[in-house]
């Protein structure tokens, strides 16, 4: 990689993606500085961030990518942007549009804006395979339409038109990365794999929509990391990246991966009434990325088993997310299906 910068912004640093990134820049590039900026959602953790804030080299701002003061402010102070916040997940969007529509189309274009209008050399927007929908066979490529399917990645895919216009209209040098499932360490407990892994170890029911057969790429965040900061230094402005690691596999397969992995019965995958809008299939062509020089690290199985002993070996994190504000939710979305759906 050729490129070294001075100061990255780390937008949405205190989430799951981004606080590995963080990591991750740590020890790739130690002489960068970093600028994380978060509003600390519910979703945001500064436990997520504790190895990397007693460095001196890193700093943490609360605040929001909508506010347009702050971010002319903080746009100043570095030489490239990746931006990680948003509203990440499908179930909520379900339950409240409203916040999605903010961060991820309202947000993504004022930090874009303000990036342009003080000259940030690099950007990195971070978006979703799930903009391009489901598909049946095969893999979509970057130049296929986005057929969003429903309300999280419909804000993703206008989030995405915020950038390009910004590139059209200002000249910002930014491009776009499409990842699939990511799994790895700090990811919110509302998320499938940690939701199941968590609930496994208290032998509480795993809520499984529909038949499981339902299927996804499964990449380890740190693979996620090494492409996002390959398109920063070497992707061509206006581009987007695929970002696949082509490790496939059913939701039930990874249940049973779980199970087997902390020794606990079958009889706790409980199947329920499924997702509204619920895609069946994502998949996408990773060949532009590779072409590169991208390759990930971790197969399907290496991912899985590295991510459930993370889990299983890091209670203090997880317990702290698993709040009473997360039972609420947890009851408000889950409560009538796990009652319909009886004893596992
Ligand atoms: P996350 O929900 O774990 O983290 C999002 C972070 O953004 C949180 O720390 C939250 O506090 C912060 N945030 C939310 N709104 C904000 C705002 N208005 N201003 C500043 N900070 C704000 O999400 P994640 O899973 O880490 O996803 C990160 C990015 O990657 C998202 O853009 C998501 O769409 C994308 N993505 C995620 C996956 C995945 O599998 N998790 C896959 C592909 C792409
Ligand atoms: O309780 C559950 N039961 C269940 O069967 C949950 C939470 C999920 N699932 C299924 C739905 C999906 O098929 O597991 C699969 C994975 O679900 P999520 O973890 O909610 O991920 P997904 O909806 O696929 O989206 C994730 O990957 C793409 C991230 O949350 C997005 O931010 C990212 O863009």
């Amino acid at each position: 990689m050729t490129s070294s910068f001075k100061s990255i912004m780390v937008a949405g640093g205190a989430g799951f993606i981004g606080s590995n990134f963080v990591h991750y820049l740590r020890e790739a590039h130690p002489a960068t500085r970093v600028l994380v900026v978060d509003k600390l959602t519910y979703a945001g953790n500064m436990d997520s961030l504790k190895q990397s804030l007693g460095d001196e080299a890193v700093e943490f701002v609360e605040g929001d990518i909508a506010d347009r003061e702050l971010m002319e402010t903080l746009t100043t102070r570095c030489d490239a942007v990746v931006n990680f916040a948003a509203e990440s997940h499908n179930d909520r969007a379900l339950l409240d549009p409203g916040p999605f529509v903010e961060t991820n189309v309202r947000g993504a274009g004022v930090l874009a804006y303000a990036a342009a209008a003080h000259g940030v050399e690099r950007y990195v927007h971070v978006s979703t395979d799930e903009v391009y929908g489901q598909i049946a066979d095969g893999s979509f490529k970057e130049g296929d339409e986005l057929r969003p399917r429903s309300t999280y990645p419909a804000t993703k895919a206008s989030g995405e038109m915020m950038i390009l216009a910004a590139v059209e209209s200002f000249g910002l040098q930014a491009a776009i990365t499409r990842g699939v499932n990511n799994i790895g360490p700090y990811q919110h407990p509302e998320k499938a794999l940690p939701l199941f892994v968590s609930n496994a170890i208290d032998d509480k029911p795993l809520p499984v929509y529909g038949d499981g057969m339902q299927v996804r790429d499964r990449m380890h965040v740190r693979d996620h990391c090494t492409a996002i900061d390959l398109v920063l230094r070497e992707g061509e402005t206006g581009e987007s990246y695929n970002v696949g690691a082509g490790n496939e596999c059913t939701n039930l397969y990874m249940i049973e991966k779980i199970l087997e992995r902390l020794g606990k019965p079958a009889s706790l995958m409980t199947h329920i009434e499924d997702r509204t809008g619920h895609d069946f299939r994502y998949s996408v062509d990773a060949s532009h990325l590779r072409a590169l020089g991208w390759e990930p690290a971790f197969d399907l199985d290496a991912a899985l088993l590295d991510t459930i002993d993370w889990y299983r070996d890091n209670e203090w994190w997880w317990r702290g997310m698993r709040s009473q504000d997360f039972e609420a939710y947890y009851e408000e979305l889950y409560g009538d299906r796990l009652r319909q759906a009886g004893p596992g």
